[in-house]
């Protein structure tokens, strides 16, 4: 029985150790915002989503009080010209990933409280069909300089 207690123990604080993984089996990893220019409304939010667990999972929303309205959205080109699209749901099979990035998937956040600025942090809610709400923390950064896009329009 000790042996069990201490293996147990064990197990807690490598769970505890390992980045944003809950007992769902999803990993958030690299959560980040785009900061923004000025007094930008908008803002993109960025992030990889790994489906650790033995069951398929959806994203289906998600949430922040940094901004009125967040959205989950999806970047395509049609003949040259980037238009974005929100999505329902974004599945993730057992095993699989999803990646959230510029040019691609993004949350779009929408009715900024006060402008986000590089360095700065702030929490984000992600809700899944099977895992229910995962917490993480969106870190602030500096657009890179290919990085032109998902902008509002
Ligand atoms: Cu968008």
């Amino acid at each position: 029985m000790r042996f069990l207690a201490f293996l147990t123990m064990l197990c807690l604080a490598f769970a505890a150790s390992a980045q944003a993984q809950t007992n769902s089996g999803i990993e958030i990893s690299h959560p980040r915002a785009r900061a923004t220019v000025g007094t930008a409304a908008n803002g993109a939010a960025y992030l990889k989503i790994v489906n650790h667990g033995a069951r398929d999972d959806s994203l289906t929303a998600a949430s922040t009080p940094a901004a009125a309205k967040s959205e989950l959205h999806t970047s395509l080109n049609e003949n040259g010209v980037t238009k974005m699209r929100p999505l329902a749901e974004v599945p993730i099979k057992a095993g699989a990933s999803a990646e959230f990035k510029p040019g691609g998937m993004h949350i779009m956040l929408l009715g900024l409280k006060q402008p986000l600025k590089a360095g700065g942090g702030f929490p984000l809610t992600l809700t899944f069909k099977a895992a229910g709400a995962v917490e993480t923390t969106l870190t602030v950064e500096k657009p890179s300089g290919t990085d032109m896009g998902d902008m509002p329009g």
